[in-house]
């Protein structure tokens, strides 16, 4: 299908043979029906429990009381939150609410989280809201989680994820892990893959938008396909908000970044902007393209482009032939996008083609500087496998690709695909390893760094089939640590995981320090403290106070303390009808003491860490005593932390 070197036909070749797009796309559908027949269970490479005794031997059972040696950050796909996994032990440790409405920490309904989520709101979103009586949307897709980095090196300090369900990026604090910036992303449709730059540090985040629309998408010109644009988004890390956007031909799928901050690239399975699955599949070669940083800063500062909904949109489409991108052919609907840690390679997945594409980033200059043909950055293309996703790293030169549709993964070597490519005699594949099943992101510890680790490999699997007792119809993920550290891989642990984890990260815990207490002047809650200062109450010391709005006398704020096992009030007193702020602050300054406010029969229900301030609002629209209680379990006498609100009957 593309003019690479043919390395022979082998029961792998089958895609590379077949000429038809749309049928390629049916041969990848049906491939999880085959899956039972042998695609694993027959051939488990974990044959040898020698092999499996001398990886545990290797420390991935980590016992009772010792810690991990790395941190996970997962995504979580459909379920919006992050979670935080133990390397090598695959112990889910943590999740943390990001575009999910929790009901344990109250995410997505306190104050202080519907302040992070309304940032950036734009008006149609809280227009199309507003309709449906909500405040924030409870959703999102959360497919990538990534570092910040500092030199190609991950800093410790924030995390960054997409949601493609309704086009934001988040931000995690890595000091707190909680959510503390939520961007909606405008002019673009789908964020789907998203990368910090490398280097010199993480001044832009990198935001593909996947799906196509018109640029003004107010309905006059959505019937003519013509008028449809996608957009790349740089978002300046610190502010969070968009720095500038790029117009590119072709949708955008995943994304990555140089080790020079000179470059980000992103693949397009839908160069031809088809609007159906046959239109999307037929072209014989998508691409990827290449935005020039530094021509496109430049660019910004001279004002050049348009400015629309607050940010500068450039035209970086193939016609516009404009020194912003370049875009280099891919054989037929590309998928992943990874940067190697040699600073110079990078790869493509080929999905409906067998192979990965290999190139070498410190060419790109040249694509720019004169009309050589942009295939000339290809330096491998070796075959490798049906149904190549994504490719991840070690310390070694090892690239390890995963096969969705044979349920592998590959070890291959980069110099010998290079030299294959080249013309050599030389085979660039070092080992299979059967996977369950049907893998699509896969991750070396400190793999997407320049400090790429050679222990563990963490292999999500899209469907565990067999692997676990039946649960119903709707069964979890399948996460595998893969032991690479010899010439062989060896499937060591399987991890069930709910919906739907796409991508993960691996960081040395040498690279984190997280607070265990908050500390009382945390910008989390500045804006609470601002409306505690104007109704002279002090946030910082006991608090018992019940205080109605001078100029809305329909508004009531109630301020208590709680320090276990008490609320500072055990009984407050409001009218039927009136919108409550309860503002709880913690006062216990200890390691793990969390209270809890939740208030019966009112959906309210909020987090409390030690030296925190919370706040939730909501209306009391029913006369009567409800309990108020502390669900964190906190202390000896926790059941009894509890209290009283009653509300009053209208007029009385
Ligand atoms: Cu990173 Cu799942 Cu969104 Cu590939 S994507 S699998
Ligand atoms: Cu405080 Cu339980
Ligand atoms: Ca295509």
């Amino acid at each position: 299908m593309s003019e690479r070197p043919n390395t022979g036909i082998s029961r792998r070749g089958l895609l590379g043979a077949t000429a038809g797009g749309a049928a390629l796309a049916g041969a990848f559908g049906g491939g999880r029906l085959a899956l039972g027949t042998g695609a694993g269970i027959g051939a488990l490479a974990l044959g040898t429990s020698a092999a499996v005794a001398q990886a545990a031997s290797e420390g991935f059972n980590v016992a009772p009381g010792q810690l991990d040696t790395h941190y996970g950050f997962w995504s979580s796909g459909q379920t919006g939150e992050m979670r935080i996994l133990g390397i090598p032990s695959m112990r889910e440790l943590m999740r943390v609410p990001v575009f999910n409405r929790c009901s344990a920490t109250g995410w997505g309904e306190t104050n202080e989280s519907v302040r992070i989520h309304q940032r950036t709101m734009t008006e149609k979103t809280k227009k199309q809201l507003a309709a449906n009586g909500k405040k924030v949307h409870d959703n999102g897709d959360l497919h990538h989680v990534h570092m910040s980095f500092t030199d190609g090196k991950y800093d410790g300090k924030y995390l960054f994820m997409n949601d493609k369900a309704n086009t934001r990026v988040a931000r995690v604090r890595a000091d707190v892990m909680k959510c503390d910036a939520i961007l909606e992303i405008p002019n673009a449709k789908a964020i789907h893959g998203m990368r910090p730059q490398k280097a010199p540090f993480t001044k832009y985040i990198f935001c593909n938008g996947e799906d196509e629309a018109p640029l003004v998408n107010d309905g006059t010109t959505m019937q003519d396909v013509s008028t449809y644009v996608n957009v790349f988004t740089a978002v300046d890390a610190e502010a969070m908000m968009p720095a500038w956007q790029v117009m590119v031909s072709g949708n955008l799928d995943n994304c990555d970044a140089d080790y020079e901050g000179k470059w980000a690239f992103s693949t397009s399975y839908n160069s031809e902007m088809g609007m159906t699955l046959a239109d999307m599949t037929v072209a014989e070669m998508d691409h990827v393209v290449i935005f020039n940083i530094a021509a496109i800063e430049a660019a910004v500062a001279a004002g050049e482009g348009q400015e629309l909904n607050g940010v500068r949109i450039l035209d970086g489409r193939k016609e516009a032939k404009s020194q912003f991108t370049r875009y280099v052919p891919i054989a037929n609907n590309p998928h992943g996008c990874n940067m190697a840690p040699d600073k110079k390679h990078l790869c493509i997945g080929g999905k409906l083609s067998p192979t990965v594409t290999v190139l070498d980033v410190t060419k790109f200059d040249t694509l720019f500087d004169s009309d050589v043909d942009p295939r000339s950055v290809v330096v491998a293309e070796p075959e490798l496998g049906l149904g190549p996703l994504h490719t991840a790293f070690d310390g070694r030169g090892f690239a390890y690709t995963s096969l969705f549709l044979d349920s592998q993964v590959v070890k291959w070597s980069i110099e010998d695909a290079i030299r294959a490519y080249a013309g050599e005699q030389v085979d660039p594949i070092k080992d299979k390893v059967d996977v369950q099943y049907q893998p699509g992101h896969l991750k070396t510890v400190m793999g997407e760094t320049s400090e790429a680790e050679s222990q563990w490999l963490v292999c999500l699997c899209k469907f565990s089939k067999d692997r676990f007792l039946n649960v119903g119809p709707l069964k979890p993920e399948n996460d595998q640590l893969i032991d690479i550290s010899g010439d062989k891989m060896v499937v060591v642990h399987d991890g069930p995981n709910f919906a739907e984890p796409h991508d993960a990260i691996a960081v040395a815990a040498s690279k984190l320090n997280p607070l265990s207490v908050w500390n009382r002047q945390d910008p989390m809650w500045a804006e609470t403290r601002k409306q505690a200062e104007a109704d002279g109450v002090n946030l910082d010391d006991w608090q018992d106070m019940v205080i109605r709005d001078k100029d809305d006398p329909k508004k009531v704020r109630v301020y208590m303390s709680s320090q276990a096992p008490n609320f500072a009030l055990e009984s407050f007193t409001v009218k039927e009808g009136d919108e409550v702020t309860v503002i709880v602050t913690n006062l216990d300054d200890i390691d793990d003491l969390t209270h809890g406010f939740t208030l019966g029969n009112h959906g309210v229900a909020m987090e409390i860490g030690p030296q925190m301030t919370s706040s939730v609002t909501f209306v009391a629209a029913n006369a009567g005593v409800y309990w108020y209680y502390c669900q964190w379990f906190c202390h000896a006498l926790h059941m009894e932390m509890r209290g009283r609100m009653f509300v009053e009957p209208t007029g009385a």
